[in-house]
């Protein structure tokens, strides 16, 4: 009998690209989604695998329903990757990202004690819970400060975990994940606003891209290595902790420069804090911008993993350059922006 796994966030990129995984894998897969006034399955489409993945509602601020869904699937490996992600938002949301990131984790961990203590679980716990870091590079040793309210949130998701499989035996096990971007990025997330910005930008559709801090770097992967390390984690006969992370860091400003690269711009910076601006050498014409609006109350400066324990006993290694990220995001959107112009944006 083909194992069955259920996927939370299975609208997300994440979501899309592990249901991609499993199903390649045999394994029948349940994709929780939402009730939304829009369909979520744009990713799974692009992937096609929207036929493919069994969709059933499924909201982390409904204990009754998560009760029922997992005593009724009783899946093998069940991957929590539903969140309010956006760190910027959470600022805004301070309490609903406490109820869907970090309470609803508790749920999901009581569902499975009560219902289905075989089940296999994985927490999509973050980089951010290392927020103002204590050494460089961090690893899954590393002290916790958080410097949002996400960051917060998903540090309780990530002891609850931790909990659950030291007070229960639970087989839960929690990934470090450092940032991890692809073509299906959210259009809200840094690495995705330039791709698709320096596409508008190219085709005519938009003047210039506005950022925030330009300062601030981070250790980005691509995301279809890093679902394969959530899977790997879970096969393991012993649950753990895990940093999955590329061992590289760059600023924002250095990801501007290298994506520029693929739309076909070369930048020149001038100025300084909110007054700097990215100018296209060839044209002349001022493409990046940047205002105080995208800065955070508070920042992280600086992340990056080590990820040697996951190479260790995961035999797991982010394989793809961040040139080759930014390349691919890049081609990606032109390529939508070229068919579509302003229609899908
Ligand atoms: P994403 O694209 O923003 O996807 C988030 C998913 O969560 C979406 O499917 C969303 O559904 C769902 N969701 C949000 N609130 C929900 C609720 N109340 N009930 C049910 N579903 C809900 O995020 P991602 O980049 O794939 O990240 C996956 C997970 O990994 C997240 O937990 C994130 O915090 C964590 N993480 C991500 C990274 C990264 O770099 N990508 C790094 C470390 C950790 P809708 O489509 O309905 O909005
Ligand atoms: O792309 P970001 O919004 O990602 P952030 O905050 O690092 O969070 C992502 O990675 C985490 C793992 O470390 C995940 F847990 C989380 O769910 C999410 O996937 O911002 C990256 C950096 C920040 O320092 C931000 O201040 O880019 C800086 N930035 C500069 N200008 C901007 C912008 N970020 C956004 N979103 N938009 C800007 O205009």
């Amino acid at each position: 009998m083909a194992r069955r796994a259920l996927v939370t966030g299975i609208s997300g990129q994440d979501g899309a690209y592990l249901a991609k995984l499993l199903l390649d894998k045999g394994y029948e897969v349940f994709g929780g989604v939402r009730r939304s006034a829009r369909s979520g399955q744009d990713r799974l489409s692009v992937l096609g695998i929207a036929e493919s993945v069994r969709l059933v509602d499924f909201d982390l601020a409904e204990v009754g329903n998560i009760f029922r869904l997992v005593r009724t699937i009783r899946p093998d490996e069940l991957y929590n990757l539903a969140a309010q992600s956006f760190v910027a938002a959470s600022w805004e949301f301070p309490l609903a990202t406490t109820d869907v990131n970090a309470v609803a984790v508790t749920r999901i961990l009581e569902a499975i004690r009560l219902f289905s203590p075989e089940t296999r679980f994985y927490q999509a716990s973050t980089s951010e819970m290392f927020g103002q870091v204590r050494t460089v590079p961090q690893n899954e040793d590393t002290p916790f400060h958080p410097r949002s309210p996400y960051g917060v949130s998903k540090l309780y998701g990530h002891w609850m975990t931790v909990n659950y499989r030291e007070s229960f035996g639970l087989h839960a096990s929690s990934g470090i994940l450092f940032n991890h971007e692809s073509p299906l990025r959210g259009r809200e997330f840094v690495t995705r606003k330039i791709s698709l910005g320096l596409a508008r930008v190219a085709e005519g559709l938009q003047d210039c891209i506005i950022l925030g801090n330009l300062d601030a770097k981070r250790d980005w992967g691509f995301a279809g290595d890093y679902v394969e390390g959530m899977w790997r984690m879970l096969q393991r006969e012993a649950p753990s902790d895990f940093v999955l992370a590329s061992g590289e860091t760059r600023s924002v400003r250095s990801f501007v420069e290298t994506a520029a690269e693929t739309a076909g711009f070369q930048i020149r910076w001038e100025g300084s804090a909110t007054d700097e601006v990215g100018i296209d050498v060839g044209s002349g014409k001022t493409i990046v911008r940047v205002s105080s609006e995208f800065y955070r109350p508070a920042e992280v400066d600086l992340l990056l993993g080590d990820a040697s324990k996951a190479a260790r006993e995961l035999d797991w290694r982010s394989t793809t350059s961040v040139e080759d990220i930014a390349a691919m995001m890049v081609q990606a959107d032109l390529d939508d922006v070229k068919r579509f112009g302003d229609a899908r944006v």
